[in-house]
């Protein structure tokens, strides 16, 4: 929406306030006070309430009686969402005895909150065919309101459902997803307003957050996360451009609201094209920052850019988080948000300022990305290491900000490293995050990208160098200081998906990758409970109540980034549970590189083979020089297979049912990975 346009929508509901024509009653009083207040009860929005806290204020469940937690209930969803292209990644809403859980293939099911029941179904029949979704197929959650629960789809529609039936009411199309454009992120509803963000940073797309009618699906507003000519950033783009519209910097997330401030909050993610600097020039707002803006009208009031002129992908991808603090005696309003860098970032709500300290520090510099004279690196610690280690075969090697060109170099955090999705709980009884880090090195290279609608428009490539170790960090950050108050080690990457629920019980729900969901103190994070769901246990939990009793869910169905097993589940667990836990899953991948059996002399391989799609079978073959090996993707969406030393062969984009010879006549061990897909790994021994 052009500014003028934006102007004139201000001007005239400030002229309708004016002559009382405003609706003095809020369309939902009852969903408007919860989301305003601490979590009790029901859990009614993605993050809790309007904070993304996810801190319920729930006792029965407490570090005394934790132990005898057990499975309540686990219900399957029929299939729904499961399969390798799926992650499941949904915090499930409550809402007077019934629960409303959204899958990776956009079908939402309402269940009975106490026994796991169905009650209704809603199947998207999401077209399949769907190319452009970067990282896999999944729906971060719902949001309620007027008797209607909200979801954006990865067809870039947002969809709104009646709650008793699970009908269509409305939908409306925020953009098309063949040029690039999906929702993955759970929109947030308050007062009469459904708010979304939109996806597809690595198709050369414009972000921008959107405020549609809850009661009509009619856009009321819309907010660019980049810049036209003449707005304010349009100065951090290069002139006479128009770098800015395909710039990326989309909205991952649910956004959060300030109702005093009237205030809503978002984080955004990366630059595009991702690895390729050379042609955007300046420091590219709003990419990889924190912005507010008015709620009601969607007016600029500030932002913080967490990295300047972002050439790692390092989004800003996880919830923003609302919190009130004391800092040198001081109440003061905060504002929180765990980066990809491995960094909290900590501000007050009300400006945008830093509230513990962040400084802008010189940074290496590579004149042909055009890379940014300083970086912003916050007071305290990081929840991940921020330097890589050398390995053989690799000239180059740095820190967090390390520039790189045509030149692999080898950089931590890696670009899906730090916290990304997770999101960050915060408990107003420790003080402290809850922040999930996965800690991986990549190897980034640039490459020049022509932007062409709709494609992949990314400019490089990132992938962990083979057999470099994938692990992952679970730590407290005190929210006074952004010191660590306490750190685990964890043995898989969980800062991609799942993140964790903090209780008024002293304790921190999360779940991992291998298929345990654990109960933590949360002021020490000694582990206090463990149950094994036999599904890759990688969504954020939720706390609840049903006729007295509490209810712990989490939705169990894997997830493509953290390598887990899939599955189509929702376990619950409560003090009066009887179900024991299931056989554990495959554990996922702790090292970079094929796995699986070496077949012998195989010169078929197929990508996307039954129903694992980010996958190469058989992932290993040893065959004889002058072999001709075939390449078929037999999965849903485009894959290459591509030499890991750069510029050596590819098959080149295969969509579904295409194939592509290669011939491998110099004996060596050859790797290659898919390059929109870089956790793919394969090998062949050409001997
Ligand atoms: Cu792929």
């Amino acid at each position: 929406m052009p500014r003028y346009f934006q102007r004139t929508l201000l001007f005239l509901s400030t002229l309708s306030l004016l002559l009382g024509l405003a609706p003095i009653v809020a369309a939902d009083p009852e969903i408007d006070r919860l989301l305003r207040s601490p979590i009790g009860r029901d859990w009614v929005t993605n993050g809790g309430n309007l904070t993304n806290q996810r801190y319920s204020t729930l006792t029965q469940i407490n570090t005394t009686n934790v132990k005898q937690l057990k499975g309540a209930w686990m219900t399957r969803l029929k299939g729904s969402g499961l399969g390798g292209k799926y992650s499941f990644e949904a915090s499930p809403l409550v809402k007077d005895g019934i629960m409303y859980v959204i899958t990776g293939n956009d079908d939402v099911f309402a269940l009975d909150a106490k026994t796991g029941a169905f009650i209704w179904e809603y199947w998207s029949g999401i077209n399949q065919t769907i190319s452009t979704a970067c990282c896999g197929w999944v729906n971060r959650g719902l949001a309620m309101g007027e008797g209607l629960l909200f979801f954006g789809q990865l067809d870039a529609n947002v969809v709104a459902l009646d709650m008793k039936t699970g009908k269509v009411v409305w939908r409306t199309a925020i953009e098309k997803w063949q040029s690039g454009y999906g929702i993955t992120g759970a929109p947030l509803y308050y007062d009469g307003l459904v708010y979304s963000g939109i996806t597809g940073g690595e198709f050369g797309v414009r972000g921008r957050l959107t405020a549609l009618d809850a009661k009509t699906g009619e856009i009321k507003w819309r907010w660019y996360t980049l810049p036209g000519p003449g707005d304010i950033g349009s100065e951090t783009w290069p002139a006479g451009t128009d770098h800015a519209m395909r710039g990326g910097a989309t909205i991952w997330n649910t956004p959060a609201l300030d109702p005093e401030l009237g205030l809503v909050y978002f984080a955004v993610g990366n630059c595009g094209p991702d690895y390729d600097g050379s042609m955007r020039e300046g420091d590219n707002l709003f990419c990889t920052s924190i912005v507010a803006l008015k709620a009601k009208t969607g007016e600029y009031v500030w932002h913080f850019q967490q990295v300047h002129h972002d050439i790692w992908d390092y989004d800003a991808a996880s919830p923003v988080v609302l919190f009130d603090t004391m800092i040198n005696g001081e109440p003061r309003k905060g504002i929180a948000e765990a980066g990809r860098t491995g960094w909290v970032y900590i501000l007050d709500r009300t400006n945008g300022k830093p509230l513990i300290g962040i400084e802008e520090r010189p940074v290496r510099q590579e004149p042909r990305q055009k890379t940014a004279q300083t970086q912003p690196y916050p007071v305290g610690d990081a929840v991940v290491p921020q330097c890589s280690e050398g390995l053989p075969g690799y000239e180059n090697f740095g820190c967090i900000f390390e520039p790189f060109w045509e030149t692999p170099t080898l950089i931590q955090p890696s670009g899906v490293g730090g916290t990304n999705w997770s999101p960050m709980p915060y408990s107003p009884d420790t003080g402290y995050f809850y922040v999930p880090g996965t800690v991986r090195t990549s190897a980034f290279t640039r490459y020049g990208d022509k932007y062409v609608v709709g494609k992949r428009y990314v400019g490089g490539t990132q992938a962990a160098p083979i057999g470099m170790p994938m692990s992952g960090t679970f730590t407290a950050i005190d929210s006074r200081t952004n010191k660590i108050a306490w750190q685990y080690k964890t043995p898989y990457r969980i800062g991609g998906g799942g993140g964790s629920t903090v209780t008024a019980g002293g304790l921190v729900f999360r779940g991992e990758p291998d298929g345990n969901f654990l109960a933590l103190d949360a002021k020490t994070g000694e582990e206090l409970w463990r149950f094994q769901t036999g599904f890759g246990a990688d969504a954020p939990p939720v706390v609840y109540e049903v006729d007295g009793e509490q209810f712990v869910a989490v939705a169990t169905g894997g997830n493509q980034l953290q390598g887990s097993a899939y599955g189509d589940a929702v376990w619950v667990f409560s003090l009066k549970g009887q179900l024991g836990p299931l056989w554990p899953p495959p554990q996922p991948q702790t090292v970079a590189g094929p796995i699986g059996p070496i077949a012998a002399g195989a010169d078929s391989i197929k990508i996307g083979d039954q129903n694992v799609e980010y996958s190469y079978l058989p992932a290993r073959t040893r065959i004889k020089a002058g072999t001709t090996v075939t390449f078929t993707n037999v999965g849903d969406i485009p894959h290459d297979a591509t030499s890991l030393k750069q510029g050596e062969w590819t098959t080149g984009s295969l969509t579904k049912g295409e194939s592509k010879s290669v011939t491998f006549s110099t004996p060596g061990i050859q790797y290659y990975i898919c390059t929109p897909h870089p956790w793919m790994y394969g090998q062949i021994i050409v001997e």
